[in-house]
């Protein structure tokens, strides 16, 4: 049984059990990505993302923020990376800004972009950290949007291209490549509820969206594989339990559909082979033939975000036929409002693992926070701390019941652009004064080193 610790309510700090469940290599990470983090949004030859058109349309993000500027990490990368050795991380979780390196998303390579790419690349290295590449968090070059984005089956080609000339350049030294992360999101967020980028509310775009994106994944993983034999490649979903808001069977059946589009449009094609059944029956005018093989490629894991549960109920104005909901009154939650339920969370792990069939690795979860530091910008963040300490207990859990889960990927190494919530909202194991970009380390920070040297030597330091 999990058991929320004391922690949230701010009177205890979880201590650091040894983690003797998980295996000798689990790996432990952090993740971050590129457009919430490197900031330089107009330096040495990058073109335009779709999220730097949206973030300056007014009333968009909270307080106007931008990705302008975002964490600076395009020029403190090797601040960041000292970070990283310092909590003893395995492995660093970073996505490729696309419009970086192919500033119009495909044709002329920008050399300054993948050389920037190329001196992360080694500083990881150096420092002992594998690099885990994600190829796609959200960032689309704006000039493919202007061609139809994800909605036009170009798309396809255009990111299979995109992933050739990643794999071409960076495959010499990266392993672990990642095609999209969260596509449930990022179809959801942008093409039936407007939170994201296009903006817009169109079930024909929406599910051609994700079609596409699901043969992109497919092109993507023969292109690593024809260049990079060796190389370890996933796919990382968004993964959690979806509940109805009221037990009517309205929202039952709202929170199913969600379900489908949340948690299964992209996984089950990719992984089985075949669209969850409302799902399909919509996807259907956008497959021709040879398709679902196209998507379904092999791969060698899955990786699986996940925060809280989530919650849906019936809107017949929507024209998805379900709209997204808070959680109820009187569950548990963290600072910035998302339920609190490390069971959910355990359960998830055993169902994927079960319906996959593939190693699984947590490729993020933490907590946000709207918190301020002391004086001298310190912040004690034992919610984070309890929060990540519950979940892990339950990660270790779904281990001893069986599931195959080898690393965990702490979200977020440095505090970054939320997306809608702007930099208001706080998910970094280290604080980032925006003001100054001093980077301070929080109790979090402390909490994570001393979790991962316990599991690794096997003693607390
Ligand atoms: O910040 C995001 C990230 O980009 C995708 N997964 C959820 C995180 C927290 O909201």
């Amino acid at each position: 049984m999990v058991s929320l610790p004391s922690g949230f309510d701010g009177r205890t700090v979880p201590s650091v059990p040894g983690r003797r469940l998980l295996r000798p290599d689990f790996i432990w990470g952090v993740s971050t990505s590129s457009y919430q983090i490197e900031g330089a949004a107009r330096e040495d030859g990058r073109g335009p993302s779709v999220w730097d058109g949206f973030s300056h349309e007014p009333g968009r993000i909270a307080n106007g923020d931008t990705g302008d500027d975002a964490c600076d990490h395009y020029h403190r990368y090797g601040e960041d990376i000292a970070l990283m050795r310092d909590l003893g991380v395995g492995a660093y979780r970073f996505s490729i800004a696309w419009p970086r390196v192919l500033p119009e998303g495909r044709g002329a390579v920008n050399e300054a972009g993948i050389a920037f790419y190329d001196r992360l690349v080694d500083g990881l290295l150096a420092a002992g950290i594998e690099p885990w590449v994600c190829l796609y968090h959200w960032d689309l070059p704006q000039a493919l949007q202007d061609r139809g984005g994800w909605a036009h089956r170009d798309s396809v080609s255009w990111f299979a291209d995109y992933t050739r000339l990643m794999a071409s350049r960076l495959g010499d030294r990266v392993k672990r490549f990642a095609t999209f992360n969260e596509p449930g999101v990022f179809t959801l967020f942008g093409y039936a509820f407007r939170w994201h980028p296009p903006a817009v509310d169109d079930p024909s775009q929406h599910h051609a969206a994700i079609h596409h994106v699901n043969l992109a994944h497919g092109a993507a993983i023969d292109v690593l594989r024809a260049y990079l034999p060796g190389a370890s490649l996933g796919t990382i979903c968004n993964m959690q339990p979806v509940r109805p808001v009221d037990p009517t069977d309205q929202d039952r059946a709202a929170a199913a559909l969600l379900d489908e589009y949340w948690n299964r449009a992209f996984a089950d094609p990719q992984v089985r082979g075949t669209y969850p059944q409302a799902l399909a029956g919509r996807i259907a005018p956008f497959v021709q033939e040879g398709d679902m093989e196209r998507i379904r490629r092999p791969i060698d894991w899955l990786g699986i975000n996940h925060y809280s549960p989530i919650y849906a109920r019936a809107d017949a104005t929507s024209r998805l036929g379900f709209a997204w909901s808070d959680a109820p009154a009187g569950v548990p939650r963290s600072p910035i409002g998302w339920q609190i339920d490390p069971e959910a969370f355990r359960d998830t792990l055993l169902d994927a693992c079960d319906r996959y069939r593939l190693p699984i690795y947590v490729t993020e979860n933490g907590a946000g926070a709207e918190e301020t530091g002391d004086a001298t910008g310190v912040v004690d963040d034992v919610e984070r701390i309890a929060y990540l300490s519950c979940y892990i207990d339950a990660l270790e859990e779904a281990v001893m019941l069986g599931a195959d889960v080898r690393g965990y990927f702490v979200w977020s190494l440095l505090d970054n652009f939320e997306w809608g919530a702007g930099y208001a909202n706080r998910f970094g194991l280290v604080r980032v004064d925006y003001p100054t970009q001093r980077r301070i380390p929080k109790a979090s920070a402390r909490w994570y080193r001393a979790t991962i040297a316990a599991q690794v030597r096997g003693s607390v330091p």
